[in-house]
């Protein structure tokens, strides 16, 4: 049985996870608009990873005999300045599911619910793999530039990136 504390926190955490998908979502809508395939392949990709995440959690909950609530999210940005804009964004919103991972982990361990706190533990790595991709990624575009060549440099690694993945998805 979970406590109320743990219980409120991972249904939080399942909010944060669906609006992720969302944002992610409607990022990568907007790049197909835009005519960035490569960009919209990957954050579609993302999106789809997030709301994996977010099944992750309402498993793992009602596997506990705790009740996992399925949230209402309100996703209304439509478009971005650029990519590299999308990008900062993207990177801001990773760190701060990483703050509210660490954070369970620290209600967990408070709890003694030590079961709770290894389930966690794929979601520190996992938050760690996709901030350590999204900073490596905002640095080039950083260091080159939003111009049009960077621009297309940056739709063709992520278009490289992401078939990379499913390769390695489909390993
Ligand atoms: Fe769910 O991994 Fe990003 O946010």
């Amino acid at each position: 049985m979970l406590e109320a504390k743990i219980e409120s926190a991972l249904n939080d955490q399942i909010a944060m996870e669906c609006t992720a998908s969302f944002v992610y979502l409607a990022m990568a809508n907007w790049c197909e608009q835009e005519g960035l395939g490569g960009c919209a392949q990957f954050l579609y990709l993302h999106s789809e990873e997030e709301r994996n995440h977010m099944l992750k959690l309402i498993h793992y909950i009602n596997s506990v005999d705790g009740k996992a609530v399925i949230p209402k999210v309100n996703v209304t940005k439509t478009s971005w300045e650029g990519i590299r804009a999308l990008l900062e964004e993207v990177y801001e919103h990773e760190k701060k599911v990483t703050a509210s991972i660490h954070e369970i982990v620290a209600i967990s361990q408070e709890l003694k619910d030590f079961r709770t706190q290894n389930f966690l533990q794929w979601y520190v790595d996992e938050q760690l793999e996709e901030e350590t991709l999204v900073k490596d990624i905002l640095d080039t575009v950083r260091l080159i530039g939003n111009g049009p060549q960077s621009l297309y440099y940056i739709n063709k690694e992520l278009e490289k990136r992401c078939n990379a993945q499913g390769e390695e998805a489909e390993a």
